[in-house]
């Protein structure tokens, strides 16, 4: 009589066990895998072998609970099904425990930065059975301002960002409101104190909702800052709290941890100003503000401040919106311009001085235009827009391997958003060549656990990402600019179809008579597929959000025309317009 075999002394005699039955489909996938990896494995099927299948059958259900098959180990150690096996393979696990070099760390995933990306990334990883923790820490900006868990779309960017517009057209609307019957008192006044304690209040239930929802994932929240600190194991991190600082150990890892403001190197830069960190819990306000910077940050601000009451002042080094389509940057200042917003062109900032203190207080700001020329004027805030810096410094990436652009501390990474270290992947704000947007941020993060976790092979595509620019008059866009297609293609080969726009709101006060405008830049030999889609006007990222998906289905301008509109709309422009460019004719005035 051969020698009784046991679960227990099969598993001790060989490096790899399957538990199988001949027939089952999920078995031979199993054993499909095994073979492509060229693992030798001891295989025994259970429904082949008699009485002794169905004995050893039932010690593996006494030994590991699992009543189904397959059933494998490795090592002795049990690893579980097909899904567990194949989900292992997939995210590089079952390699090391084969090679030997196996590890048993604390998370499975550990994401730095609690933001749109981190915590979206996160919850799709635990919800696929991992275990994960995120790391967030907001390092005060330097006049000490701070916030809660949700990163910098909640607390300080799209969410009080659009609020604060929101306050802005609602001081619009008021002057429109005796067009439509309202008797409104005269001298209606702004609060700001009141409108930033509205918004706060509402971000701290945000920051609330995030940890809930965190917990209710079985996601481990640790606010704390986390830098790799160990260049020979970087697997290791250490993370540091207001009241301790401790190590944790992770499969993987996932760089999150987004940007922030940069200042000018000037004297009084950062004792005196301010930026987008700092404006949406100011707790005055900011009276007479100088904003420098000509990007979206720095109009959007100027815009919603104008808007407010203001007075506003923006200096722009250069062109407004470098990267967006040029004509439609011009109206966007042009139109901010005609409401009050002054524009100091191609100057430089050189120095910033407190002259009265107080909440706001006064300061002196000096700065250069192009030709040398030395201007100064007292403003009661400087708010700097210019540009934001990855927050990659002090983390330890370059020291474990994991290769930086040196330009701008961005995280270089592949199409799968993985970087130079097998292990470390990056999404958002700190991945280089992509848009800083959130829902890009979000979008990346749930592919990406996906990808790692749940068997997927979707990527992100970051091609024709809509956005918009939430001016006083809000400019949408998705797809080339019109410069940008022209440089593609040639001048030759692009036809841009364009017209001038009434909303109906605005007819009755005359607001802005006829200066919203929608264009769509086409391809000619492409049969004028439709790379560009442009709009300014009211509710732009309405309407932006539904045509983006034309440009994903690679429409054409004939498609445009088939569309029946929706009436009275700002959107149904787009159904309409039948001027192109290169016809020279007079532009098309349409009212909706
Ligand atoms: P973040 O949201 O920045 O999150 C990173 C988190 O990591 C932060 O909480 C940070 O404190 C933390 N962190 C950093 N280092 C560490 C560390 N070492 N350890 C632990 N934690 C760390 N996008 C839009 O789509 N629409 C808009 O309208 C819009 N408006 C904006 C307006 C403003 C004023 C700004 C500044 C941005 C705006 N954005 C907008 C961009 C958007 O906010 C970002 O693209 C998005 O927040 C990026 O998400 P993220 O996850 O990459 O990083
Ligand atoms: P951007 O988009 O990087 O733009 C920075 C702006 O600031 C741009 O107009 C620059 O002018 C200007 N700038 C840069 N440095 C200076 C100095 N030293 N002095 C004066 N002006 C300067 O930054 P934002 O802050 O608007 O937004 C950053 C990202 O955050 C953005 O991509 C969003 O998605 C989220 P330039 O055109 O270079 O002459």
């Amino acid at each position: 009589m051969p020698p009784i075999r046991t679960v227990d002394s099969i598993i001790a005699e060989n490096k790899v066990v399957v538990f199988s039955k001949s027939f089952c489909p999920f078995c031979k996938k199993v054993k499909a895998l095994f073979d492509e990896l060229k693992v030798i494995y001891e295989c025994l099927e259970l429904d082949l072998m008699g009485d002794e299948g169905h004995i050893l059958h039932q010690d593996l259900i006494k030994k590991t609970g699992q009543t189904s098959v397959p059933n494998i180990f490795i090592n002795g150690k049990h690893i579980g099904g097909c899904d567990k096996t194949l989900a292992l393979h997939a995210d590089g696990t079952l390699q090391t425990m084969l090679d030997g070099t196996y590890r048993e760390y604390d998370y499975d995933l550990v994401v730095l930065g609690g933001g749109s990306g981190g915590l979206a990334a996160s919850k799709e990883a635990a919800s696929l059975g991992k275990k994960v923790a995120v790391c967030d820490f907001v390092t005060p900006s330097p006049i000490g301002t701070t916030w809660g868990l949700g990163g910098t779309c909640v607390n300080v960017g799209c969410i009080p960002k659009k609020l604060m517009h929101t306050a802005s057209l609602i001081g619009e609307t008021l002057k429109d409101a005796p067009c439509f019957g309202w008797e409104v008192p005269e001298n209606v006044k702004h609060d700001w104190a009141r409108m930033v304690d509205e918004i706060q209040t509402y971000i701290k239930s945000l920051n609330f909702g995030y940890r809930k929802t965190l917990r209710e994932n079985s996601v481990t929240y640790i606010n704390a800052y986390a830098q790799f600190c160990d260049p020979s194991d970087p697997h290791k991190l250490k993370v540091t709290s207001k009241s301790k600082s401790y190590e944790i150990t992770a499969r993987k890892f996932l760089i999150a941890v987004g940007g922030r403001p940069k200042y000018p190197d000037i004297p009084g830069a950062k004792e005196f100003g301010i930026t987008s960190d700092d404006i949406f819990s100011l707790p005055y306000c900011p009276g007479k503000t100088l904003i420098v910077g000509g990007s979206y940050i720095a109009l959007e601000c100027a815009g919603f401040l104008a808007g407010l009451g203001l007075d506003v002042t923006v200096m722009v080094r250069s062109i407004l919106l470098r990267g967006f389509d040029q004509q439609m940057a011009k109206m966007i200042g042009d139109h901010m311009n005609k409401h009050g917003v002054k524009f100091l062109s191609e100057c430089v900032p050189t120095s910033v001085e407190r002259i009265e203190e107080g909440t706001p207080g006064l300061l002196r700001v000096s700065g250069k235009l192009k030709d040398g020329e030395v201007v100064s004027g007292n403003y009661n805030t400087v708010l700097f827009a210019v540009g934001r810096e990855a927050c990659t410094k002090n983390i330890g990436l370059a020291e474990i391997g994991v290769i930086l652009n040196t330009d701008n501390g961005k995280v270089i990474c592949d199409d799968e958003e993985k970087s130079s270290l097998d292990h470390v992947y990056a999404i958002g704000d700190v991945l280089d060549g992509r848009l800083e947007l959130t829902p890009v941020a979000v979008e990346a993060g749930r592919n990406l656990a996906q990808r790692l976790y749940g068997g997927s092979t979707v990527r992100t595509d970051y091609s024709n990402v809509p956005t918009t620019v939430f001016t006083p008059l809000e400019y949408g866009c998705v797809g080339m600019s019109e410069d940008a297609a022209v440089a593609l293609y040639g001048v030759d080969d692009i036809e841009v179809y364009h017209a001038h726009f009434q909303p109906l709101e605005f007819e009755l006060s005359k607001r802005d008579n006829f200066i919203s405008y929608a264009k769509l830049v086409c391809v000619k030999s492409e049969m004028e597929r439709v790379v560009g889609f442009h709009v300014l006007g009211p509710n732009a990222g309405e309407i932006t959000q539904g045509y983006a998906l034309t440009l994903k289905l690679k429409a054409t301008k004939s498609d445009f025309n088939r569309l029946i509109g929706i009436h009275p709309t700002c959107a149904e422009v787009f159904t309409t317009m039948n001027i192109s460019k290169s016809s020279g004719a007079a532009l098309q005035k349409t009212a909706c």
